[in-house]
């Protein structure tokens, strides 16, 4: 089997050997290197590359090369192929460890004693303790669930949200539009791990912020299109929103003159939140590919209608 792979930020070299150990038929065409398009019956991909996908017409299957597939224009997608995610456990441990973190550092009040260092402030200040905060995760899904349930065993009082109802022990889950208002109204900490669909995009605006109680915490870990950027410099301007711990914008790299760079009351990081590695990705990959050859259903194909 032949596949092209194509990302700006995977390095080929340490992904094909993973591969080929599993799967020794298996030969990687690293784009544009491509001999012959119609050999190609697999995509591994970040990003789409330049000249599309339409020009390999025994396209079996296209493989994300993250969890989230919104970095391909599905719109631009061959149509019928199927599309899968990755479901990694190095993923989603990072992604939860990030969140965890995130949510401590506001908790043990270390954001302020990174603020004080450069004056030489030295603040005694206990703390309140995890269960005087209110965290909730927006999204419970492979990475939202155990993030959630991680928060919670930390002795954070934690809700989710998802579009359809939940059962998480440890975790107050709400769903649905109707019920994002009460979700919202106890989350002094609030993590966006969402897909980017179209109900999704700008949920992180001036009318969620001013659901949360006054100087709530944001984390968002999905994708910069959750935000309204403008929505969330008015919200810390007037204290509504409190602080803001953000690792996915609309523009990456983010732009040398973004606001965001120098603003005291923001943590950047560049898109790290999580990743994913060869070391145990190549496993759900190779599955896959086995799968779409045998014209079997992909493990975790996203569902295109619904967009995630
Ligand atoms: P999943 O598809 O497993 O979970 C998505 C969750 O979001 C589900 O619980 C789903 O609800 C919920 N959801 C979707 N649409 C809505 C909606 N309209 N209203 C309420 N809830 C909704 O995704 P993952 O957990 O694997 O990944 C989530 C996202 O994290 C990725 O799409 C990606 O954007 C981002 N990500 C970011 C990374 C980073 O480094 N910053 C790394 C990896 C991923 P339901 O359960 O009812 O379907
Ligand atoms: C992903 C990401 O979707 O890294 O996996 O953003």
């Amino acid at each position: 089997m032949r596949i092209i792979f194509h990302s700006n930020l995977d390095d080929p070299a340490e992904w094909v050997p993973h591969l080929t150990a599993l799967m020794p038929e298996l030969k990687v065409e690293v784009w544009p290197d491509i001999a012959d398009p119609k050999a190609i019956e697999g995509a591994l991909i970040w990003t789409q590359p330049e000249d599309g996908l339409a020009r390999y017409p025994n396209l079996k299957a296209i493989l994300s090369l993250g969890a989230g597939i919104n970095q391909l224009d599905l719109t631009k997608l061959p149509p019928g192929v199927p599309l899968a995610r990755l479901v990694d456990p190095i993923l989603t441990s990072a992604m939860r460890d990030y969140c965890l973190w995130a949510t401590l550092r506001y908790q043990r009040l270390l954001d302020m004693h990174q603020q004080n260092q450069p004056q030489k402030k030295w603040v005694y200040k206990q703390p309140p303790d995890p269960d005087q905060w209110g965290v909730g995760v927006m999204g419970l899904g492979e990475l939202g669930s155990v993030t959630a349930r991680c928060i919670a065993d930390f002795g954070f009082k934690t809700r989710g949200w998802s579009r359809t109802p939940k059962k998480l022990d440890g975790v107050e889950c709400f769903a649905g539009t109707d019920q994002l208002a009460d979700f919202a109204s106890k989350c002094d900490i609030l993590v966006c791990l969402l897909p980017l669909t179209p109900e999704t995009r700008g949920i992180l605006s001036a009318k969620l912020f001013a659901l949360l109680p006054k100087g709530a915490r944001i984390i968002n870990a999905g994708r910069g299109a959750h935000l309204v950027e403008a929505d969330l410099l008015a919200a810390l301007e007037s204290g509504q929103i409190g602080a803001a711990t953000l690792d996915v914008f609309a523009k990456e790299p983010l732009p040398q003159d973004h606001p965001f760079w120098t603003h005291p009351k923001v943590m950047v990081t560049p898109h790290v939140a999580s990743y994913c590695k060869p070391t145990t990705a190549s496993t759900q990959v190779v599955e896959n590919l086995r799968r779409a050859k045998a014209g079997k259903p992909l493990l975790n194909q996203v569902d295109m209608a619904r967009g995630y």
